[in-house]
């Protein structure tokens, strides 16, 4: 055995080992546990960044333990490659997004490999792959069918200049991020996905998934955000009634106007012989669509000067636009109750509205309703027949009575909204769909899949998306008639291509969309990520599990068991970005200190959901602990191993074997069950300092050093596996560590025969002594009271009470 550590020899060594052995290839194997592990596949942007590695880690040491506890692990790893940055990279380099892409996933391949990561590296897929994008085309058609899918017409940001949508993320401040013109809202027909029609399965499910950080959970349910209340109509003279929806219909009677959204019709009738209305809407248009801005901005209406009629007492109230108002959400109509709603109370005062309070404190006491707001529910005044009802009362007593008068009924609401899939971009999954003057939308027949997206295109010339100017990709035939018709040039979010992808490893040659092998390892056993998906992308995830459980295509009705949300990667305590010039590139980590060492700093600088504080001294510490490792087998390697007798060992020996012992019982907790994997390693460190101090040259005393090294290196395995490897040929073994059996503490070994107890005399601590494990009460007592210590204490006092909690104290009251 070499004196000194190497660790970029050994690791591209041992890397060899695992790839020409074929050590993490996996097959259905039907009388073995499966156990699905899972780390969310990366955009190929380039390079890893330290958030990569600290997933990756993760993911590698859970799949590590659960393979060496006899499983049939399942890691894959495979890449999330349509979307914005390759197109942002095309212009700004000239090279086509595939070339960018493919040869990004080549780089950060080879990163993978290096960090020494078991993945079933057979089974990589990426996700612009036509035989990957096919599928999901193929279920889109599917769903066309069903009705799952459907065409509405939605606002999108345009750029008046360069005469092409937008992402949000190229909207800075209103402007176009490439020509800094004023962008606008434009409403174009796009694809949406039905994922109401799942709203409350969606919710319902969050209940089942018991392994999931609560926090994800509760995210998912406000976003889902169900919702109890009343829709109800305002009769409008000559115009189409005012549909809206209210969770609080006992504050009905406090309705002073109602709002409306710009683009809604009424307000643009409006608008017509009103110039000043018109310049608002134009107003409302240009400030964007990021939802996210809502809460925040400044809000802002004008008079339509019509009027409503409230529906219960016929009153007139006035019409307004609000840029707060979303057309997306319901009908684009709210009503407005300024006493008791903290936004239409701001709002009255601005515009000097009417402000009736119609709820009153359940407590008697006064408020003003006309300065702050009244928001908490109450008992009803100034509201006729229902005065008195508390606001629970009112709930049922008003719908009730809508209900009669035909004008409103109690209706559950969700939040959650469609998704919208269609994306104006070039670098992404075409959506399967020719468009027909004559038939409509009429979906790509199965036998001509998949709608190939042209790689080889020039991005030097256009602003936009290339094959929206190729016509030799859009011209078509309607399937349907025959006629000429027009391809779809939008392509799919690239969220759906990430709905599906944990589904396809299991199967990714499969000439279906999913096969048999899908029900074999499904559901994922541990996913694992960052937690800024907890919403979108697990909730589309749960929701195409559903649609491909409806098409036959999985059991079960969740992908995921069980979630850990790994926290940040940061430096300085804030995020690590290029923009801040703050970042630390694994790659320069890695060729300075192995990879070894980055996962084990990784690994040990914190609980896997906690973030992540960067210390250059943290790398040095793990470093020299490899190095300190490495040395202790070593200096041991010599001792044989030999068979421990248990009976033969003297105090000093049961004691040193029992924290050997007792470690990994710790570890294999910490590892297995709690993911506490920085407690494990210093569980693991202590014991070493323990074993460097001993010095102990009996036969006895080498077979325990012996099993003590043995041991650690299997613990140490999933965290470190190359060094560990190395150590485990060092120390004779034929086999991989990799494929070892992860050890199970003796028990006989964590038996004391002595314990530590404390004695408090009236309650405060005196003294500790140490008794034999299964010593009685009165030998404790008696013990107890032979103490130096306690004696001095009790010096001419009685002691009139001795209280034994046995294995942990004495407690002795004297006067
Ligand atoms: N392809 C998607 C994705 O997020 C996943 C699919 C399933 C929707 C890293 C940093 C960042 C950081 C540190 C420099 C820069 C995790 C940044 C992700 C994800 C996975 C893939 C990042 C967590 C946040 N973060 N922490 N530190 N240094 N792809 O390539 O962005 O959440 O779990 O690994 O990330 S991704």
């Amino acid at each position: 055995m070499q004196k000194e550590y190497h660790p970029q020899e050994i690791e591209t060594k041992v890397q060899k080992i695992w790839e020409t052995q074929g050590t993490f290839r996996v097959v259905e194997e039907a009388d073995k546990e499966k156990f699905y592990c899972l780390a969310m596949f990366p955009y190929p942007s380039g390079r890893l960044h330290m958030g990569h590695v600290r997933n990756y880690s993760i993911g590698d040491v859970i799949s590590r333990y659960q393979k060496m506890q006899g499983k049939n692990v399942l890691q894959p790893m495979g890449w999330d490659a349509f979307g914005l940055p390759a197109e942002n990279a095309a212009m700004k380099n000239k090279v086509a997004p595939a070339s960018w892409t493919y040869a990004n996933i080549d780089y950060m391949r080879d990163q993978l490999k290096q960090l020494g990561f078991g993945y079933d590296w057979d089974r990589e897929l990426a996700t612009c792959q036509p035989q990957y994008y096919r599928w999901e085309q193929w279920l889109f058609t599917r769903l066309f069918k069903k009705d799952l899918v459907y065409k509405k017409t939605a606002a999108v940001n345009w750029c008046p200049h360069d005469k092409t949508v937008l992402a949000n993320e190229q909207v800075i401040d209103g402007k176009c991020w490439r020509c800094d013109n004023s962008v606008e809202r434009r409403e174009i027909a796009q694809w949406f996905m039905r994922i109401t029609d799942y709203a409350e399965e969606l919710l319902s499910g969050l209940d089942q998934l018991d392994e999931w950080p609560e926090m994800v959970r509760t995210m998912q349910r406000n976003w889902i955000g169900r919702s109890e209340g009343v829709e109800l109509q305002f009769e409008v003279e000559g115009e189409a009634p005012l549909t809206v929806y209210t969770t609080r219909p006992d504050t009905l009677m406090g309705v002073t106007y109602v709002a409306v959204a710009a683009e809604h019709a009424l307000a643009k009738k409006a608008a017509a012989d009103n110039s000043e209305l018109q310049a608002f809407l134009e107003e409302c248009k240009h400030s964007g669509v990021a939802e996210a801005d809502m809460a925040t901005m400044e809000k802002k209406g004008m008079a339509t000067g019509q009027m409503a009629r409230h529906p219960l007492t016929g009153e007139q109230v006035p019409v307004w636009v609000a840029n707060f108002v979303l057309a997306e959400y319901g009908s684009g109509a709210v009503m407005a109750v300024p006493a008791h709603d903290v936004r239409d109370h701001a709002f009255a005062k601005t515009y000097g509205l009417l402000i009736k309070a119609v709820i009153a404190p359940a407590d008697g006491s006064e408020v003003s309703a006309q300065e702050q707001a009244f928001v908490e529910k109450g008992v009803l005044k100034n509201s006729g027949e229902f005065d008195g009802l508390t606001s629970q009362q009112a709930f049922d007593a008003i719908a009730e009575k809508l209900q009669s008068m035909d004008k409103g009924e109690k209706q559950v609401n969700f939040r959650l909204r469609d998704w919208g899939v269609s994306r104006q971009r070039y670098w992404g999954t075409p959506i399967p769909i020719i468009n027909c003057e004559q038939c409509g939308a009429v979906a790509v027949p199965e036998a001509q899949l998949p709608v190939l997206l042209p790689e080889d295109v020039d991005f030097s010339e256009v602003i936009g998306s290339p094959i929206k100017q190729m016509p030799a990709f859009y011209e078509t035939i309607c399937p349907n008639c025959g006629g000429k018709a027009e391809r779809e040039t939008d392509t799919f979010d690239t969220f759906f291509e990430s709905s599906w992808y944990y589904a396809r490893f299991t199967c990714p040659d499969a000439e279906q969309m999913l096969d048999e092998r899908a029900r074999y390892w499904l559901p994922v056993d541990q996913y694992i990520g960052g937690v800024e998906h907890a919403v979108l992308h697990l909730l589309y995830a749960r929701f195409f599990h559903k649609l491909m459980r409806d098409e036959g295509l999985v059991d079960g009705d969740e992908p995921f068991k069980r979630l850990l949300t790994q926290g940040m990667v940061l430096k300085d305590g804030s995020k690590m970005s290029k923009s801040k010039g703050n970042t630390v590139d694994p790659q320069d980590l890695i060729k300075a200190y192995g990879a070894d060492t980055v996962r084990l700093f990784t690994m040990f600088a914190a609980p896997p959901e906690q973030s992540l504080e960067w210390a250059d001294s943290g790398v040095e510490g793990a470093s020299r602990f490899l190095k300190r490792l490495w040395k202790l087998v070593e200096e041991n390697l010599s001792s044989q191993s030999l068979p421990i007798d248990g009976a033969a060992l003297n105090a000093e020996q049961k004691e040193l074997r029992r924290k050997v012992h007792e470690t990994l019982r710790k570890v294999s907790d910490d590892i297995g069950r709690r993911y506490t994997f920085n407690t494990a390693i210093a569980a693991v460190m202590e014991l070493i300092n323990e074993l460097a101090k001993c010095r102990d040259d009996s036969k006895q005393g080498r077979a325990i050093m012996r099993e003590a090294i043995e041991l650690i290196t299997l613990m140490l395995s999933p965290i470190v596996p190359h060094i560990t490897q190395q150590l485990w040929q060092e120390l004779g073994h034929e086999g991989l560590v990799a494929e070892a059996r992860w050890p199970v503490p003796d028990e006989s070994a964590l038996v004391r025969d002595k314990i530590e107890m404390i004695i408090q005399v009236n309650g405060k601590l005196r003294s500790k002594i140490t008794v034999p494990a299964n010593a009685d009460k009165a030998t404790v007592e008696a013990l107890a009271l032979q103490d130096e210590k306690i004696i001095g204490n009790i010096e001419g006092k009685s002691v009139r009470k001795v209280i034994v909690v046995p294995g942990r104290l004495v407690n002795l009251v004297v006067t």
